[in-house]
């Protein structure tokens, strides 16, 4: 499996409140670029499948709930060392924890409302790429 592919969510609160754009510009000014990018709204079933490692998590009804609220931005970036330098770009999963300039510090809400997902694994960004995206081969 390829080490320089990752899987990145826009999440409902940064499409929200107008992120989007700000977001994905830091992304590819950060190097990466993008392989595979959608618009899309996650239903309930859909985001619990997602999340599913985290069922037994007393936040897992939350954050499904949350994370069906409203239009997501997915997307497949390509970078040298990729998983492990996205997630030094969006910083600790709870903002108030984020470094500086990191995008979770400059757009998250919250520790649930945290902007942007980033895959934790090489295995990982290869299950959640082909979660929301066929033809992966062709990249
Ligand atoms: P990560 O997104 O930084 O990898 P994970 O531990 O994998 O963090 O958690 C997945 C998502 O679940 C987080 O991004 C956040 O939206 C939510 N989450 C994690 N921990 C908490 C918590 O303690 N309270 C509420 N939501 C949480
Ligand atoms: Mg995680």
């Amino acid at each position: 499996m390829a080490t320089n592919i990752t899987f990145t969510m826009i999440k409902p609160d940064a499409v929200q409140n107008g992120h989007m754009g700000a977001i994905i510009d830091k992304i590819i000014k950060a190097g990466f670029s993008v392989k595979a990018l959608k618009y899309t709204w996650l239903t309930p079933d859909r985001a619990g499948q997602f999340y599913s490692v985290h069922a037994e998590r007393p936040f897992y009804n939350d954050l499904v709930k949350y994370m069906s609220s409203g239009p997501i931005v997915a997307a497949i970036l390509e970078k040298t060392n990729a998983v492990e330098d996205f997630r030094k770009l969006i910083g600790a999963t709870d903002p108030s924890k984020a470094e500086p300039g990191t995008i979770r510090n400059l757009f998250a809400k919250s520790i649930e409302a945290n902007a942007v997902h980033g895959s934790d694994s090489d295995e990982n960004a290869a299950v959640e790429g082909a979660f929301f995206f066929s033809g992966l081969e062709r990249f």
